[in-house]
């Protein structure tokens, strides 16, 4: 089923000004970009974004992280594009990811890991709609 994912190139891609090398990792794997805008998140909105994990104790340097500088917010589109993408970005801790990953490739550190992907359809959905309104995408 064709599906959409919510991604989040994060600002250690951006201020190392590296996002186009990953957008080709992400368009060679087959997910399209089909919504793309660039923003620097609030603490509102950041805080918002990342409320599951507001117990964990890495939420505070999460929320400092992601608002240090700009992110580029995307909608992505594929075959299975949730666990596509997932794939894609590789485990969390670029220490554990497999080669040819996003993380692999690119991520510094377990916190400064390039990129957010959707973990569920449901949340693909809930975080789209956060951050672009339906007209915007352009599948
Ligand atoms: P994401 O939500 O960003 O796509 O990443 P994920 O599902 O692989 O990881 P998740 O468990 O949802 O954690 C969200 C983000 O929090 C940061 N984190 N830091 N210091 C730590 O132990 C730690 N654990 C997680 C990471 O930036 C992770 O992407
Ligand atoms: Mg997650």
């Amino acid at each position: 089923m064709t599906e959409r994912t919510f991604s989040i190139l994060k600002p250690d891609a951006t201020r190392r000004n590296i996002t186009g090398k990953i957008n080709a990792v992400i368009e060679e794997a087959g997910l399209r970009i089909v919504a793309q805008r660039r923003v620097h998140l609030t603490d509102a909105q950041a805080k918002k974004f990342y409320e599951v994990h507001a117990e964990r104790p890495f939420y505070g340097e999460l929320v400092a992280q992601m608002t240090a500088e700009p992110v580029v917010v995307q909608v992505l589109e594929a075959e299975g594009a949730v666990a596509k993408y997932r794939e894609v970005m590789g485990a969390t801790n670029p220490d554990n990811a497999a080669e040819g990953t996003i993380r692999k490739l690119f991520a510094l550190s377990i916190g400064e890991n390039s990129v957010h992907g959707s973990d569920s359809l449901e949340n693909a959905g809930i975080e789209i709609a956060q951050f672009f309104k339906d007209e915007d995408i352009v599948g």
